[in-house]
């Protein structure tokens, strides 16, 4: 139903590098697929401090910022953006509570991690940071506009 292309919303994941290093890629990019969302970018990358810094400015004031940044900085990271209606606030559902802890499982955060200084994934939490994100992390070119058949099908 072409109406719903309109609707279609953006979200910024991450692979933080402990997914990357514990070989989850394939099993959270399945999650997003199977969900019915539209990968539209992909790369990956080795943040510096300073970028990590930028991505999680918004915790500058809590204590483990910097932890967190040295962490994010410390490998690879698997940066993309998905697309789909709701992809923000559902992405964040798959994605599961901050602290592993506290995910529910079937969650990837329930399911694959145990801490929360290394719960593999990111999110966008909202459409404002997820705007910003996606323009932190790709170039307006890296951002590749297809149809695919499958969305006949999910909307
Ligand atoms: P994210 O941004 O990574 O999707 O995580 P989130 O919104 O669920 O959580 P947020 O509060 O924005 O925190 C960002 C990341 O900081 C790390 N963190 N460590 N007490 C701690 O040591 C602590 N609290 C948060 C986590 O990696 C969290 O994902």
């Amino acid at each position: 139903n072409e109406a719903h292309a309109a609707e279609l919303e953006r979200t910024f994941i991450a692979i933080k590098p402990d997914g990357v290093q514990r070989g989850l890629i394939a099993e959270i990019i399945s999650r997003f697929e199977r969900k019915g969302f539209k990968l539209v970018a992909i790369k990956l990358v080795v943040p510096s401090k300073e970028f990590a810094q930028k991505h999680y400015h918004d915790l500058k004031e809590r204590p483990f910022f910097n932890g967190l940044c040295d962490f994010l900085s410390s490998g690879p990271v698997l940066a993309m953006v998905w697309e789909g209606e709701g992809a923000i606030k559902y992405g964040r559902k798959l994605i599961g509570a901050t602290d592993p802890q506290k995910s529910e499982p079937g969650t990837i955060r329930g399911d694959l991690a145990v801490v929360v200084g290394r719960n593999i994934i990111h999110g966008s939490d909202g459409p404002e940071t997820a705007k910003d994100e996606i323009a932190l992390w790709f170039e307006p070119s890296e951002l590749v506009s297809y149809t695919s058949n499958a969305e006949n099908w999910i909307y």
